[in-house]
């Protein structure tokens, strides 16, 4: 509702006359409309707004450095944004060259987190371009900002751009200002939701990531730590991890973790998250895996990587938030059997309760088996999402899982383990970690089949199929219940929405 620049008038004289109108039209707007500039949707407080630069035409070819924003609510205040630049690369320069074993063949186009520390590199276009990502939280969006008002921020300048955040779910609206900095003013106003600090224990001193990364035939021990004020998660290897601690509402910050579990087949122990990070004895056998994106707050971290076993492009994505953690598992492999990825608690976790969207009542962790009403296909394809939940004086972990899939009747369920009796080598359930298992839940592809999802594998007459797994689990206190889950679960699948116009401001205070 307000007047775009239009290309090519930045002259002073057009700028005052711009301005003039845009004070007219946009008085009109305010007398209208001064109902419509309520509060932000502080009930979303947790959630993110990602925002593809490419709505946001008034910043397009910014330098990503000076891009600020700043929330009105009678004062200009700033607030955090992060800018995460992507690129299109093809999937073979992630490997050096020539290609490890399974990583053989053509490669395929794919669409990544740019990062310079990685062989992913800093994106093409080092300016904001249409498919990169604009970053800031729903709490810090403000009111809508009045004619009166519209002086902008000191050490600001133009382009500037005005976003109107909505709720879906309840209609509510904030607005969040974005300015160019004059060079004093960073993106992160000073602030860090979230702190990443990734260490690769056996890089070689003076080595890259790039340079360094064991790609072939190696693992990579690591001890990095992701830290917000509602959690801390660490990992020691790419598809491992092995501590959760809650630290909000009066959660008692204990460790509940044993392990994250991904397994191909309950009936083998043949591939884990452990041979999936080079962790085994590969024998005559090989493995792969690299570094996509590494990327460090304010709003978020990233840790993205790819390689398991014989699907070397098979990618998991941890988007780490101040409350929650949106994780992705884009599978590209040839034909698996069933397929798993869940999390399995430690002894730490005993005297939480375990629910999900069938069992909203609870059973106890407690390492004695439980007798469940299974979650099934039906309620997760069509775009629908499936919960569950593990709360006790520990703090809660509301998680939140969907699918993206073209495979014809797929078969999916959840996965579910409460038994403190079973032998390390008595089943296949207990492959790693400390041999039983408390409270371990998660998602199962249940097979028996699952077809082949690697691009190179597919052909004009059997492309690959599409198989994404995604993973929002929200961080909380005690306090959580089946409300909290249900009521997260209508958060993931209702997104706030984000729309951007040119907005002109006076000049600078
Ligand atoms: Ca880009
Ligand atoms: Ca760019
Ligand atoms: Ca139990
Ligand atoms: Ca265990």
């Amino acid at each position: 509702m307000v007047l775009a620049r239009a290309k090519g008038e930045t002259g002073p004289e057009r700028f005052v006359l711009t301005l003039a109108l845009a004070c007219l039209t946009f008085s009109i707007v305010f007398v209208c409309c001064a109902r419509s500039a309520v509060a932000a949707p502080a009930d979303r407080s947790g959630d993110p707004v990602v925002l593809e630069a490419g709505k946001v035409k008034p910043m397009l070819g910014s330098r990503p450095g000076r891009v600020v924003a700043f929330a009105w609510n009678g004062q200009w205040r700033q607030v955090p944004v992060q800018i995460d630049e992507r690129k299109v690369l093809d999937v073979k320069d992630l490997y050096p060259d020539p290609a490890p074993d399974y990583a053989f063949g053509p490669g395929f186009p794919l669409e990544v987190y740019a990062d310079g520390k990685t062989r992913t590199g800093p994106d093409t276009n080092p300016r904001l371009d249409p498919n990169d990502e604009i970053v800031f939280m729903a709490r810090d969006t403000g009111r809508k900002v009045t004619a009166r008002t519209r002086a902008g921020p000191s050490g600001t300048t133009g382009p500037v751009a005005q976003v109107a955040v909505t709720d879906p779910l309840d209609g509510e609206r904030g607005w969040l200002y974005l300015f160019t900095s004059r060079g004093k003013r960073v993106p992160s106003a000073g602030k860090s939701y979230v702190d990443l600090d990734f260490r690769l224990l056996e890089l070689p001193a003076g080595e890259s990531i790039k340079g360094g990364y064991g790609y072939a035939n190696s693992n990579n021990p690591e001890d990095t730590s992701i830290e917000t004020k509602f959690y801390s998660v660490h990992s020691t290897d790419r598809w491992m991890d092995d501590e959760i601690r809650l630290r909000s509402g009066g959660a008692s910050g204990v460790d509940i973790l044993d392990r994250e579990v991904a397994q191909a087949t309950l009936r083998s122990c043949g591939r884990t998250e452990l041979t999936f990070s080079g962790n085994w004895n590969r024998g005559g056998d090989t493995d792969e895996g690299t570094f996509v994106a590494i990327k460090n707050g304010p709003i978020r971290a990233i840790r993205d990587y790819m390689g398991a076993n014989s699907g070397p492009y098979t990618q998991r994505q941890h988007v780490y938030y101040e409350e929650r953690e949106d994780n992705t598992i884009f599978l590209r492999v040839h034909p698996m059997l069933d397929l798993y990825t869940w999390t399995d608690f430690s002894s730490d976790a005993i005297g939480m309760t375990y629910r999900n969207l069938r069992n909203t009542a609870g059973v106890a962790v407690d390492g004695t088996p439980d007798d469940l009403v299974p979650i099934t296909t039906a309620d997760i394809v069509g775009g629908r999402y499936v919960w569950d939940q593990l709360v006790g004086p520990q703090g809660s972990v509301s998680t939140i899982y969907g699918v993206d899939t073209d495979i014809p009747e797929p078969n999916f369920g959840n996965y579910y383990l409460d038994d403190d009796a079973l032998p390390l080598t008595g089943t296949r359930n207990q492959c790693n970690g400390d041999g039983v298992s408390y409270g371990a839940s998660g998602f199962g592809i249940l097979g028996p089949v699952t077809p082949n999802t690697d691009p190179r594998l597919g052909s004009t007459e059997i492309p690959a199929n599409l198989l994404t797994v995604k993973r929002t689990r929200y961080f909380g206190g005690p306090g959580a219940d089946a409300a909290t889950a249900a009521d997260r679960t209508e958060r993931v699948s209702r997104p706030l929405i984000a729309s951007a116009t040119a907005f002109e401001s006076k000049k600078p205070r």
